[in-house]
């Protein structure tokens, strides 16, 4: 099927020292040629060179001076024939020009994500990769950006290859079987076959289990900071920020709002939400607050449970904190060490945000908490999307299920199927096999332009 001639603008919109404009499809060096003024012809140019001219146009005389890279089909992002237009970095300039091409009626804007979408229908990259185009784009912190790279570098599809080979290879067995089913030849054992089954599952399971650290390269970490008014929540997020951004005062419920703020400890984003001391209160706004500081603490991945050597522990409200998140995902920290440095409250950190006292050590903890004393080399292949996460997950549903027949000795017919669902199920990660449904929601999440 031919596919139309598309148009965007690749970088962000607004003033710049240049803006590129692509275009892809089989008209595009044509296209460039109506209106480019230069020393040689678009269409008679080689792949890969960069030609200066002018856009001129018969209604408007010079659109622009312009810098043209001429891309051929195979060797382009998209695999078709593309040129990127390197205009004045000016948001009317770039406007004229797309209008200028989309007044030949022979190309149209692209949708968000549809050069990346082409590179994935014309086998430039598979499905997981360009999700981790789009990861590449909005990562935010090392960690994330290190992550999306491994990504396209083709590390989980390399992965993934190999289990399906490894599945259909036992699968290969089976169908034989089933082939020569009237001779009543075995070509491997059960046992074997068993083996062979478990060790895919184990792979299966350590990627799946990669993917609570994925998640949190790719989405960086959700950190509640609660405790009774007053224990110094907002001033304990101001020293973390190094900026005074959260009002702090000695008068008990100064913050009523969710403040959130972002940090990068070591490469990976934290999420801090500094919320309104928990305590009862008639006040409708403050009530209020403590709602929001609850919904806060549910969608957290860590709380830090705050109490201070003033007001001393406070048992209730941890116990109340019970009932909106688990143990596990708490740490406890006493701070204002500095009026009492010899306070005896057990606690997993002490801190002193006015002096800055173990406050190093709190990030320390973050960290440890975030990695769970698991480690990651940048080798590792992590899963931090939750799609893939999904397609791994029902793939082993199948792999157990074809343990399940094989234990219970069941015919060669229904191990197959389950082993053949279970290739396919990893196959939605690559994009082997994958709904327009799918294709369309992923690429929806792209910019135009990209
Ligand atoms: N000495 C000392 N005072 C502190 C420390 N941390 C906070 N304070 C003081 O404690 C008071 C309360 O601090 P805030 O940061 O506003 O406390 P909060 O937990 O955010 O309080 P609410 O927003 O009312 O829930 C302020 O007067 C701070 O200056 C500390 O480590 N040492
Ligand atoms: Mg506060």
């Amino acid at each position: 099927m031919k596919e139309d001639t598309i148009i965007a603008l690749a970088t962000p919109p607004g003033v710049g020292a240049i803006s590129v404009i692509r275009i892809s499809g089989e008209e595009s060096f044509n296209l460039a040629d109506m209106f480019f003024k230069g020393k040689s012809r678009i269409s008679d140019s080689k792949s890969h060179t960069v030609h200066y001219g002018k856009l001129v146009s018969e209604e408007f005389g010079i659109v622009d001076d312009v810098l043209i890279s001429i891309f051929k089909s195979p060797n382009s992002y998209t695999g078709e024939d593309s040129v990127e237009i390197s205009c004045h970095g000016n948001p009317f300039i770039v406007q004229n020009i797309i209008n200028l091409f989309l007044s030949t009626n022979r190309l149209r804007l692209a949708e968000p994500g549809e050069f990346t979408k082409r590179a994935f229908l014309n086998n430039k990259i598979d499905l997981s990769q360009a999700e981790a185009v789009l990861d590449i784009i909005h990562s935010r912190t090392e960690a994330s950006f290190r992550g999306a790279r491994s990504q396209l570098d083709g590390l989980l599809s390399k992965k993934v290859d190999y289990l399906r080979k490894s599945i259909i290879n036992a699968l290969s067995f089976i169908e034989l079987e089933l082939d020569f089913a009237e001779e009543d030849i075995e070509f491997i054992d059960n046992s074997e076959l068993l083996k062979k089954i478990d060790e895919i599952i184990i792979e299966i399971d350590s990627l799946l289990e990669s993917y609570n650290f994925g998640r949190i390269i790719r989405d960086g970490v959700n950190v509640a900071l609660v405790g009774k008014p007053n224990v110094g929540k907002s001033s304990i997020l101001n020293y973390l920020l190094k900026e005074s951004r959260a009002i702090v005062s000695d008068i008990p419920g100064t913050t009523r709002d969710v403040i959130r703020e972002e940090i990068s400890i070591n490469g990976i984003l934290f999420r801090l939400y500094d919320t309104a001391g928990l305590r009862e209160s008639r006040d409708l706004i403050e009530k209020e607050g403590i709602y929001r500081s609850r919904e806060t603490i549910k969608n957290a991945d860590v709380v830090l449970f705050i109490e201070d050597v003033e007001q001393g522990e406070s048992k209730e409200l941890y116990s109340d904190l019970l009932n909106y998140t688990n143990p596990e995902k708490i740490i406890k920290i006493l701070n204002k060490i500095d009026l009492n440095p010899d306070c005896s409250l057990t606690t997993d950190v002490k801190i002193s945000a006015k002096t800055g006292e173990g406050i190093e050590k709190l990030t320390k903890k973050l960290i440890e908490f975030t990695f769970g004393g698991d480690y990651y080399t940048e080798k590792t292949v992590l899963v931090s999307n939750l799609r893939h996460y999904n397609c791994l997950r029902k793939s082993r549903e199948y792999l157990m299920n074809a343990h399940e027949s094989i234990l219970k000795k069941l015919s060669g017919e229904f191990i197959s199927v389950d082993l053949r669902n279970s290739t396919i199920s990893l196959g939605e990660i690559i994009g082997e096999v994958t709904s327009d449904d799918v294709l369309n929601n992923i690429f929806m999440q792209f910019c135009i332009g990209k």
